[in-house]
C-alpha cells in the first residue's frame, strides 16, 4: 500500500515536472515582447499550480501505451487553459479574489486589462502550440485534429464556459440537484474529462478501455468539485493558496450548501470509489490513475 503511494508520488512528480520545464521552455523560446503580458502569463502559470489536468492527460495517454513526448503539448495546452480560466474567474466582474496559488491574483499585480489580455493570450497560445504540434505527425493528424477538438469544445460553451455562465447566473438563487451537476459537470469536470478523452483521441484504443476512462474521469471530476466545495469551508487558507468562504460570501450553488457536510463527503468517496472501480480493466497497469483517484479526495488544496 505504502509502497504502491510512494511510486504514485514519484512517477505524479516526474510527470508535473515535464510539464512545468514544458511550460517554461514554450515561453523562453518566444521573444517576450512586449514584456509586460510575457510576465503576467508567467506570474499565473508558474504560481504553483497542481497540474493536475496535464498529469491526467499524460498518464492516461501512457496507460494506452503512447509516448509521452507526443502529448506534452496536449498536456501544457491544457494547463494554459485551466490557467487562463483561473485569471478570468478571479476577476472582479466574477469572482473578484485576491489571492489564487498561495499568490495575489493577476489582476492584483498587472491590472484587470493586462489580467483579461493574459489569460486570452495563454487561451490563444494552448492552440498554437498543440496545432504547431499535431503538424508534426502527419500519419497521425487526424487523431491530432479530434484530440484538439476535445479540449476546444471542452473548454468552451458546451464545457466550461457553458458551466461557468450558468453559475454565475445562479448566484444567490436556489438551485435544484440537476442544475447543480450541470455546473459542476461542465464548469469544473469538462477539462478533467477532456484530458482523458484527448489521449483516447491520439491512441484509439478497444471500447471497453475508452468507456472505463471516460466514466472514470466522469465521477472523479465531480469528486474533485465536490471536495473543492468541502475545502472552502472546512480548508485552511494558507495550505489552499486562496481565501476560504468565498463561495458562501457570493452565495454560489454547492454540495455543501446543498447536502451538508457530511452528506458531501460521503457523496465524494462514493464518486471516489466508483472512479478507482473502473480502472479494474487495466489491471495492474490502472494503478496510478487508482492512486490518483485517492489523492484528488485527499488532497487538502
Ligand atoms: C472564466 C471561462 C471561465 C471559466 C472559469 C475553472 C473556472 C471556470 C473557475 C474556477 C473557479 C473554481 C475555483 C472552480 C473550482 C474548481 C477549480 C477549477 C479549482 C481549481 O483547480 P485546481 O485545484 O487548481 O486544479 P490548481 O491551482 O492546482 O491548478
Amino acid at each position: 500500500m505504502r509502497k504502491n503511494m510512494d511510486m504514485f508520488k514519484k512517477l505524479y512528480d516526474e510527470l508535473a515536472t515535464k510539464v512545468n520545464e514544458y511550460l517554461h521552455n514554450t515561453l523562453d523560446d518566444m521573444e517576450k515582447y512586449p514584456k509586460i503580458i510575457f510576465d503576467s502569463m508567467e506570474h499565473s502559470l508558474f504560481a504553483g499550480g497542481k497540474r493536475l489536468r496535464p498529469v491526467m492527460l499524460l498518464a492516461s495517454h501512457r496507460l494506452l501505451g503512447g509516448n509521452l513526448n507526443e502529448s506534452l503539448p496536449l498536456a501544457g495546452g491544457l494547463e494554459m487553459i485551466h490557467t487562463y480560466s483561473l485569471i478570468h474567474d478571479d476577476l472582479p466582474a466574477m469572482d473578484n479574489d485576491d489571492f489564487r496559488r498561495g499568490v495575489p491574483t493577476n489582476h492584483k499585480i498587472f491590472g484587470e486589462g493586462i489580467a483579461i489580455l493574459s489569460g486570452d493570450a495563454l487561451l490563444n497560445l494552448a492552440y498554437e502550440i498543440m496545432l504547431d504540434n499535431a503538424l508534426k505527425y502527419p500519419d497521425k493528424l487526424i487523431n491530432h485534429v479530434k484530440a484538439i477538438n476535445t479540449i476546444a469544445q471542452a473548454a468552451g460553451i458546451r464545457g466550461m464556459i457553458g458551466g461557468q455562465v450558468v453559475d454565475l447566473q445562479y448566484e444567490g438563487k436556489e438551485v435544484d440537484s440537476d442544475t447543480l451537476q450541470y455546473i459542476h459537470q461542465h464548469k469544473t469536470g469538462a477539462l478533467f474529462m477532456a484530458s482523458l478523452k484527448a489521449s483516447i483521441m491520439l491512441e484509439n484504443p478497444p471500447e471497453d478501455a475508452s468507456k472505463a476512462l471516460m466514466e472514470y474521469g466522469k465521477s472523479l471530476g465531480l469528486a474533485f468539485q465536490v471536495i473543492d466545495d468541502i475545502l472552502d469551508v472546512v480548508g485552511d487558507d494558507k495550505t489552499l493558496g486562496k481565501k476560504t468562504g468565498s463561495d458562501k460570501d457570493r452565495r454560489k450553488a454547492t454540495y455543501v450548501d446543498k447536502y451538508g457536510l457530511d452528506k458531501s463527503w460521503s457523496i465524494a468517496r462514493q464518486l471516489r470509489d466508483s472512479a478507482i472501480a473502473q480502472m479494474e480493466t487495466f489491471g495492474q497497469k490502472g494503478e496510478f490513475l487508482r492512486q490518483l483517484a485517492q489523492f484528488i479526495v485527499d488532497r487538502h488544496h
